[in-house]
């Protein structure tokens, strides 16, 4: 990112319109792993068993007929699509995005051409992805589908070795995966996003796939995982942020704990504080660079939201209740990254984040370079704290500064 932008760049983005119910407006959304691999919640045979849970079939080796069998057990009596919906909203969040279809294959919707889906496989028979979109619409959410190129159950596809596999997709997984494609954007109402992952799609196969998302909704966003550049919008590694002004629409998707996606029953987990504290963190830094947060959670089996990750949500809840106006529909600046914190921006104000306080109370702006009005806390307009530019820099003085919030404290920059 650039260090020292000129007047112009700053005003250039920071004026940028706004319209408040774009994909790039929402900044913050729900994701959620969860399938057939959320029973064994990372343990095969008694053993523990590493890498992405959510990936357990390909990490334990385990033979196609046995996995399957797992769909016998799929009875999530705990699974309330609303009350997941109702915490997302509590976390701040604009919309959910759900694994339809992971690696293993199993779809948590009905599909007429498998018959390794939750209504036809399981005990519940009822189709979760419509649970969840209509949810998501009775609560004002966007709903998206998380689909996986990768298909370690489908006969036509490529044999099951890693993730990582580069062969192209085979003609008749690629037409398999078109007909689901259609189903999704058919049976549910708006997709928001599609949410494509992992596979290596020839050029053609990427292309036929996007064309059929945009003649089916227009509207929908295509995450950059469907390859060959027929994305709308670019998804960082998983956890990753850039570190270089991205200038398109992006994304970083988040775990919980970086060792998996969906449920790990041997998962160290910490505290709660400390996770709200990271995550808000990350929140920061990416939604000051411009991009959308989509921070995962992973249900049990039985379709119980953990109370850590319940926790962990309603505490970024919380922070964004008091401080929404400073991360919805902002903008990002040249002068995002600072010492003590990260910089959002609307038009006429920039909206700074503070982690850490400098020890002698004066928080200097690096790069600032505008004819600043007024300074104050966001959370208290009346009162004004003194500004001053300096040889290095324009500087404020926090030492009137009295409410610091644990996680990130807001301060508003009015300028001309
Ligand atoms: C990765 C997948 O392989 C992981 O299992 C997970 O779904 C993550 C979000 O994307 O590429």
């Amino acid at each position: 990112c650039k260090t020292d932008p000129s007047k112009s760049d700053q005003l250039a983005e920071t004026d940028a319109e706004l319209v408040d119910d774009t994909w790039e407006d929402h900044k913050f959304s729900m994701f959620i792993h969860w399938g057939l691999y959320a029973i064994p919640a990372g343990v095969w045979n008694g053993q523990e068993i590493t890498g992405y849970s959510e990936q357990i079939k390909g990490h334990a080796k385990i033979p196609t007929e046995d996995y399957r069998k797992l769909a016998a057990q799929f009875d999530p009596i705990h699974w309330d699509a609303d009350a997941v919906a109702l915490l997302a909203k509590q976390a701040g969040m604009k919309s959910i995005v759900l694994t339809a279809k992971h690696h293993d294959g199993f779809c948590l919707f009905d599909s007429e051409y498998t018959t390794f889906d939750v209504v036809d496989a399981t005990p519940y028979k009822k189709d979760i992805v419509k649970e969840l979109a209509e949810a998501s619409k009775r609560h004002n959410l966007k709903f998206g589908v998380y689909f996986s190129l990768i298909d370690w159950d489908y006969e036509g596809a490529l044999p099951f070795e890693s993730v990582d596999n580069s062969d192209a997709i085979p003609a008749l997984h690629h037409q398999y995966n078109l007909n689901q494609i259609e189903e999704l954007l058919t049976n549910y109402g708006d997709i928001s996003e599609i949410w494509f992952d992992m596979g290596s799609p020839t050029y053609e196969q990427s292309k036929e796939m996007a064309a059929l998302v945009k003649k089916l909704q227009p509207n929908c966003m295509i995450s950059g995982r469907i390859w060959n550049d027929q994305g709308d919008f670019v998804v960082m590694g998983d956890n990753k942020q850039p570190d270089f002004k991205m200038g398109v629409p992006w994304q970083t998707p988040a775990s919980m704990f970086n060792e998996t996606w969906s449920y790990r029953s041997w998962q160290e987990r910490g505290s709660v504080a400390d996770k709200v504290a990271e995550k808000i963190n990350d929140l920061l830094k990416v939604v000051s660079a411009g991009g959308n947060y989509l921070l995962n959670i992973g249900p049990k089996g039985d379709g119980t939201v953990i109370p850590f990750e319940k926790q962990v949500l309603a505490g970024i809840g919380e922070w964004l209740d008091k401080n929404g106006e400073s991360i919805y529909g902002t903008r990002s600046t040249a002068i995002q990254e600072q010492d003590w914190g990260m910089i959002t921006s609307k038009p006429g104000k920039l909206y700074l984040h503070i982690i850490d306080f400098p020890e002698n109370n004066k928080l200097k702006i690096k790069g600032l370079d505008l004819e600043v009005k007024k300074a104050y806390p966001f959370s208290d307009i009346s009162m004004s704290l003194e500004s001053i530019m300096t040889d290095t820099g324009y500087e404020i003085d926090l030492t009137n500064q009295l409410t610091k919030d644990k996680y990130a404290t807001t301060i508003v920059l009015e300028y001309e």
